[in-house]
């Protein structure tokens, strides 16, 4: 152990006082990481069940992940795109077929990525569409959320999100989520719109898992209607729940699939947006781009995650587990005042916990979680996100499953 080496608390000072008040993260100070499990700057250990928000689905340091990090960090960092790299066009004809597209555009994080999407439908709509100009409206759902950026946040409508940070940005109308009527009302009555963008499951609302069959309903609606069907796979996608995309369960190819976390397994932030060249044709160059995106470290570690994903049957392993979990916390729930009832598909799934008579219950919970060597963070007050790394064996699901358990009766 190194002698100068900070606390736990000497280290959540220090980001307390020097860092932007802009999380509030739970009390534990993690320094290492290995498949399903961090280890805290005490050497305690921990499962991890928030995956990074899904991005670590291959597991902390995965370690081919990282020898391709590695190996392509030693030799060629970041060009540009003023100038080809010998990484990129593998990795764009890697993911193109491995999502069945045409093209792909490379950038960093969800937020930029979805940004991208945005953009590429209004320059279709105008170009391919022919809608005049200025006027495309993009329908986005009720309780999204696609990120952080001026634009996103201008559809959101949690106030945390958008409160005083306007003005935003128009052009964006507002549909209740699992709701296929209202997007039909909205096309039929409004002649100017591009694109429709949607979370296949909602994650910041709570893992909100729509009706089966309406990611088709509005897929087929939006063919009918000229109009760009967008996912928002960021959270949901790369086995996360069970499939390789959540779309994949409905058999709906979007017409823009927007891709990040888990596409460099946490190593490296790497998002993309893939469609056919008919759509993605319209941009040309100058006209869209990122210093970072697509550089060779991201390319070689994008391979490298998604070979991952294919080898070791994550989507698979996702279904398989997620089906036990949710089957053995539905039962306690049953039998439990305090939580509630379990939802999700695969490995990504929140209970609710009925906190009516105590309102901080649910971070309680998670901070005695930590305690028994679970990671796990609350949302909107009452909901606890459950989303461990997809390498996770059925046994250790198993002893999480118990110490979940075990903890939530410590509160009844
Ligand atoms: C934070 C939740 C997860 C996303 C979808 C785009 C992005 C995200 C569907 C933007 C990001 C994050 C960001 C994270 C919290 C988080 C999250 F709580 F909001 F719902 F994952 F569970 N589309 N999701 O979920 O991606 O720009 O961040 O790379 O701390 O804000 P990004």
């Amino acid at each position: 152990m190194n002698e100068n080496k900070l606390t736990a608390s000497e280290l959540m000072e220090l980001e307390d006082q020097f860092g932007a008040h802009n999380y509030h993260p739970l009390p534990v100070v993690l320094e290492r990481g290995e498949g399903v499990f961090v280890w805290d700057v005490e050497g305690k250990r921990y499962y991890d069940f928030l995956s990074s928000y899904s991005a670590v689905n291959q597991g902390h340091c995965h370690p081919e992940i990282i020898h391709a990090l590695i190996k392509q960090a030693q030799k060629l960092t970041l060009t540009s795109r003023a100038f080809y790299n010998s990484r990129l066009g593998e990795l764009e004809q890697f993911v193109t077929r491995y999502f069945g597209y045409e093209k792909m555009l490379p950038m960093n994080t969800g937020a930029e990525a979805v940004e991208t999407a945005l953009k590429l439908c209004r320059k279709w709509s105008y170009e391919k569409k022919g809608l005049a100009d200025n006027r495309a409206q993009i329908v986005v759902c009720k309780n999204n959320f696609h990120g952080r950026t001026t634009t996103i946040i201008s559809f959101s409508v949690d106030p945390d999100a958008y409160h005083n940070y306007g003005p935003f940005t128009p052009g964006f109308i507002i549909i209740p989520y699992n709701d296929a009527n209202a997007l039909e009302k909205v096309l039929s009555e409004n002649p100017n719109i591009a694109g429709f963008l949607v979370e296949p499951i909602q994650g910041e609302a709570g893992v909100y898992v729509p009706e089966e069959g309406y990611l088709k309903k509005c897929y087929n609606l939006c063919q009918e209607y000229n109009v760009l069907f967008m996912a928002d796979e960021v959270q949901t996608g790369i086995a996360r729940t069970g499939r390789l995309l959540a779309c994949d369960y409905e058999q709906v190819h979007p017409d823009i699939l927007i891709l990040g976390k888990a596409l460099s397994g946490g190593a490296y932030p790497i998002s993309a947006v893939l469609s056919n060249a008919e759509i993605m044709d319209v941009i040309r160059p100058g006209q869209h781009g990122s210093t970072f995106g697509g550089n060779p470290i991201a390319a070689a570690v994008g391979i490298a995650a998604l070979e991952v994903v294919q080898n070791e049957n994550l989507a698979d392993n996702a279904f398989r587990l997620g089906k036990v979990f949710r089957e053995e916390l539905q039962t306690y729930c049953q039998n439990s005042s305090i939580a509630s009832f379990v939802r999700g598909k695969g490995l990504l799934n929140a209970l609710v916990i009925n906190n009516e008579k105590q309102n901080d219950l649910a971070w309680n919970i998670c901070v005695q979680l930590s305690k028994n060597g679970l990671l796990a963070k609350p949302t909107h007050t009452n909901i606890i996100r459950f989303a461990p790394p997809l390498v996770i064996t059925e046994e250790q699901l198993r002893e999480c499953m118990e110490i979940i358990q075990r903890t939530i009766d410590l509160f009844s």
